[in-house]
């Protein structure tokens, strides 16, 4: 992902300047350099964050090192748009709310891009524009081909993929979580298999997710939108189907990236207005965002362990995170 924005930097955010690409395998830093035309390679992030020749910070590290990033971007009053998620449990999270809270200014984006995807632009459109009439339910599908990582466990299905749903879902339905629960189903053999889950909004209106980190016949998110009125399905792009021997066929992205690189493209392009102007888009998520996806997270796994529907429970939102309506 960091070498995915630091091309978005280079090449389509006119204004930017990618100063020094940062990586713990200096050699992997080069070579993303190289291709990007970066001023200057880094091995150590904090180092890079204290620059004077640096303006704002691009956090794509592994999960476990973005909130102590997050904290150090605020005490040198940098900028940030950290890939999600915020942090890995509720107490990092809300340390760097304290942190942030303390100096009554945001400076942090986070990397829930799904927000910026044209799909999800028109679902939400659909719903505040009182087309769809009231909403009732939406249906999230989100499979990758295979686990993303080596080390990704059983639970990384809630904590780290289904953090987009937990948040786009909020964001599209301008609601806040009452309740989660959560179930897989067997027969995965030896890898992570699905996870469905079922979270109830303090609104009433029910919210489903299925991740499924190796379904192995490509990237493929799905969302469906019920409201009394109608219904409002996403899209998945596609700019060709081949017609061949009795057969028509579309292809699926082999995983997040391509498709959603335009999202990829207008969150970073948020994030630079961001930091000329301070005003973070209405549409990007910040760090209170960060914590409720955080949380709800944790409180799927305790759903998925325990069997138990689990109540979501949240700290006050500080007056520096208040937004028009719930998003
Ligand atoms: C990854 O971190 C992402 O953010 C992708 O959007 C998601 O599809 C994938 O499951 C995550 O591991």
């Amino acid at each position: 992902m960091g070498s995915d924005h630091a091309r978005i930097i280079a090449e389509d955010l006119p204004g930017a300047t990618l100063q020094v690409v940062c990586d713990a395998a200096g050699e992997r830093a080069r070579k993303v350099a190289e291709a990007c035309g970066a001023g200057d390679v880094e091995t150590d992030p904090f180092a890079v964050i204290w620059r004077t020749d640096v303006d704002a910070v691009l956090i794509a590290s592994p999960d476990p090192t973005h909130a102590a990033l997050c904290v150090a971007a605020i005490e040198a009053g940098k900028p940030a748009l950290c890939e999600k998620p915020l942090a890995q449990s509720v107490e990092e999270c809300l340390r760097v709310i304290e942190a942030e809270t303390a100096t009554g200014r945001r400076f942090l984006q986070f990397g829930f891009m799904r927000r910026f995807d044209q799909s999800y632009h028109e679902m939400k459109a659909a719903l505040d524009d009182g087309t769809l009439g009231p909403a009732l339910m939406m249906h999230n599908i989100h499979r990758n081909v295979e686990t993303p990582a080596a080390d990704f466990t059983a639970d990384m299905a809630i904590t780290n993929s289904a953090p987009h749903e937990f948040d786009v879902a909020r964001f599209v339905l301008g609601a806040e979580y009452r309740t989660i629960s959560a179930f897989a189903p067997k027969g995965a053999g030896g890898k992570v298999g699905p996870v469905f889950m079922v979270l109830e909004t303090e609104a009433g209106q029910l919210v489903t997710i299925e991740v499924n980190n190796n379904a192995t016949y490509g990237y493929d998110v799905r969302g469906e939108l019920v409201g009394a009125k109608g219904a409002i399905s996403l899209n998945t792009p596609s700019y060709s189907r081949l017609d061949v021997g009795l057969s028509s066929r579309t292809a699926y992205a082999p995983d997040w990236r391509p498709r959603y690189g335009e999202a990829y493209r207008r969150q970073d392009k948020a994030f630079l207005d961001f930091v000329r102007t301070g005003a973070l888009s209405p549409v990007a998520a910040d760090t209170w965002d960060g914590y409720v996806a955080t949380m709800v997270a944790q409180a799927g796994v305790r759903a998925l362990k325990t069997g138990q529907k689990v109540a979501v429970e949240m700290t006050p939102r500080p007056e520096l995170y208040a937004r028009g309506e719930a998003q």
